[in-house]
């Protein structure tokens, strides 16, 4: 066999726009475990962004349908899930602003509700444009979960967020 010979091999080069998160030990399947409650989306940018694993500065993202107001998102856990960690990401490069996202959660199927995190974020298309956070959460199995986000805190704008996810594990 002639040694310069170049073996034949089926390759695919891979694009960077498929690129997904590698998956993360203890990550919980929303898009099983959950059903979604949400008050507004644009047809260009659905829930579905929202978990679709194309996070990062330019992935997909969820955008409410109108500007200047308040959107939710619901989780509904059934059955309920024990969550250590939050992870969401906000992307904004074209307007200055500031959104605020709250989220709280229930144990006790909606009853009662405590916040976990009221974040501001302001945004300039000359500074800050991406806001990755990660919340840790103590309390007991979740059967809701709420994301309020306030577009225009400062400013003006629709709501958005890149990515949601959660983990059952603290690391
Ligand atoms: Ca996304």
């Amino acid at each position: 066999m002639n040694r310069t010979d170049i073996p034949r091999m089926r390759k695919r080069l891979m694009s960077e726009q498929v690129s997904k998160y590698a998956d993360r030990p203890g990550e919980i399947d929303v898009a099983s475990l959950a059903t979604f409650h949400y008050s507004s989306e644009d047809p260009d940018h659905p829930l579905e962004h929202l978990i679709d694993g194309r996070g990062g500065r330019d992935g997909t993202r969820w955008a409410g349908a109108r500007p200047n107001m308040t959107e939710r998102i619901e989780l509904e856990f059934e059955p309920a899930q024990q969550i250590s960690r939050l992870v969401y990401e906000v992307e904004e490069h074209r307007v200055e602003r500031t959104q605020e996202v709250r989220i709280e959660v229930s144990t006790d199927h909606g009853r009662t509700y405590r916040q976990v995190l009221a974040q501001d974020y302001t945004f300039s298309p000359a500074g800050a444009t991406f806001q990755h956070e990660e919340v840790h959460l103590e309390v007991s199995p979740i059967t809701h979960l709420n994301l309020t986000i306030i577009p225009n805190k400062g400013g003006s704008g629709v709501a958005t967020l890149t990515s949601l996810r959660l983990f059952a594990s603290p690391f």
